[in-house]
């Protein structure tokens, strides 16, 4: 870990900087896949799953036979935490669920209210590679089957056996999911904008996934397919104060390390703590880790900023904008009240972010890369469209006709002018 002691403000942006992906190369492969996907439909997928995945399927819809199989074999254990999980997420997002629109009768005979209405046909990109997400399904499907979307649509990279993770489909058909499909990568991506036979088309899609997942959904976004937010690697800024115990400052970083080489990780330490107890803990825990080396290259990059207090502390997360913030002090309550940009915060010595990966209730699907400073993670709002209505009555359209007409022949449309004059 490098340690930056009071860096002034002007050497923040190269402390911060996350890192690029060379884009031009990518952008080419996942083109041609892209193509490839809508030319040949579900022939291009089973093949490049072959290609690509080394892994040969017959089909690319899972079966409910497949589901009843899969899922029988998951542990009463596993099941019992993801229906509790499953329980808290659902919670928290119906609360975002907004069914009674208020009407606002701006002037008398004039009423406006804005509704809103599921996006028809969703699809979620669920991640196998090293780690089979099973939480994202749960954070995506809830507040999905939450918001009224009709058909919600799953796709993930099948095992070498051609299987889905037992959990996957466990959460799937927990949450409502109408169609599991085996597909991963960029051609998932392309199967679920363009449609296939099997897999059928969208309208938004949502989920992270690696640099060819995101440059896919970055592209067919500039079709006609709309996607939840920019991704990039996973990100954790913690805040510790001298009351914060080492040991779960430590627990928390590499929590996020273990995710992958390029997870982001950043402590920001007050002056009274020594940066060294914090690396002890680390490297205490670090080997008991399955996932150390992961980890250990995650770690290779990641920063340690000392700085004078708390304020200076949290105007430097501010300026980093992390996907996750935790607040490690005492008067982390205090603290919360100023942050102007992170995706999610946990307050204080007892909210580690594993609570909110999983079962807390809020969202983990959540802006990385800076974008925390204008993006807000997934909730039921990523899932609906909010319509707007209005209507007159005769009075109504009296009292503001001339408002209107006045208007519309000053910017010299008067064929607007006449719809209303018609009318009067
Ligand atoms: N920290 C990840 C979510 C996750 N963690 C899933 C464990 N499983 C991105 O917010
Ligand atoms: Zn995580």
């Amino acid at each position: 870990m490098i340690v930056y002691n009071f860096p002034a403000q002007t050497k923040w942006a190269a402390i911060c900087q996350r890192p690029a992906a060379d884009a031009s190369q990518l952008q080419k492969t996942v083109g041609r896949i892209l193509q490839q996907v809508k030319q040949e439909g579900d022939k291009a997928i089973t093949d490049l799953t072959l290609q690509i995945d080394k892994v040969a399927i017959k089909k690319i819809r899972v079966s409910a036979a497949e589901i009843k199989k899969g899922t029988a074999t998951l542990s009463p254990a596993l099941k019992k935490a993801i229906r509790q999980a499953a329980a808290n997420i659902k919670k928290f997002h119906a609360a975002q669920v907004n069914n009674k629109p208020e009407i606002i009768e701006t002037m008398p005979g004039i009423r406006c209210w804005r509704e809103s209405v599921g996006i028809e046909k969703v699809g979620l990109y669920i991640p196998g590679g090293s780690a089979p997400l099973f939480s994202t399904v749960l954070m995506l499907a809830i507040p999905a089957q939450l918001a009224g979307c009709k058909e919600i649509v799953l796709c993930t990279p099948p095992a070498k056996d051609g299987s889905i993770h037992p959990a996957i489909l466990f959460a799937a058909d927990l949450c409502g999911v109408t169609t599991i499909c085996k597909a991963g990568g960029a051609q998932a991506i392309a199967a679920m904008a363009y449609g296939t036979r099997q897999v059928p088309k969208v309208f938004k899609i949502f989920g992270p996934g690696n640099q060819y997942v995101t440059a896919a959904k970055q592209m067919v976004q500039l079709e006609n397919t709309a996607i939840d937010m920019p991704a990039g690697p996973s990100e954790v800024l913690v805040i510790a104060d001298k009351t914060a115990n080492p040991y779960f400052v430590a627990a928390d970083l590499l929590s996020q390390a273990e995710h992958g080489p390029d997870s982001q990780v950043i402590v920001v330490l007050t002056k009274d703590v020594n940066p060294d107890t914090i690396k002890q803990a680390i490297t205490d825990q670090l080997i008991t880790l399955p996932r150390q080396t992961i980890a250990q290259k995650a770690l290779d990059n990641s920063k340690i900023v000392v700085v004078n207090n708390l304020d200076e502390a949290i105007a430097f997360s501010n300026y980093y904008a992390p996907e996750h913030l935790i607040l490690a002090c005492d008067k982390a309550g205090k603290l919360a009240k100023k942050v102007k940009a992170a995706g999610s915060v946990f307050i204080g010595h007892y909210s580690p972010e594993s609570v909110g990966d999983y079962a807390s209730g809020t969202n983990h699907t959540l802006p990385t890369n800076g974008f925390a400073a204008m993006y807000s993670g997934v909730s039921v709002d990523s899932f609906v469209k909010k319509i707007t209505y209005q209507q007159l009555s005769r009075e109504g359209l009296q009292k503001i006709g001339k408002t209107v007409m006045t208007m519309a022949q000053a910017e010299g449309l008067d064929a607007h002018s006449n719809a209303v004059a018609i009318r009067l």
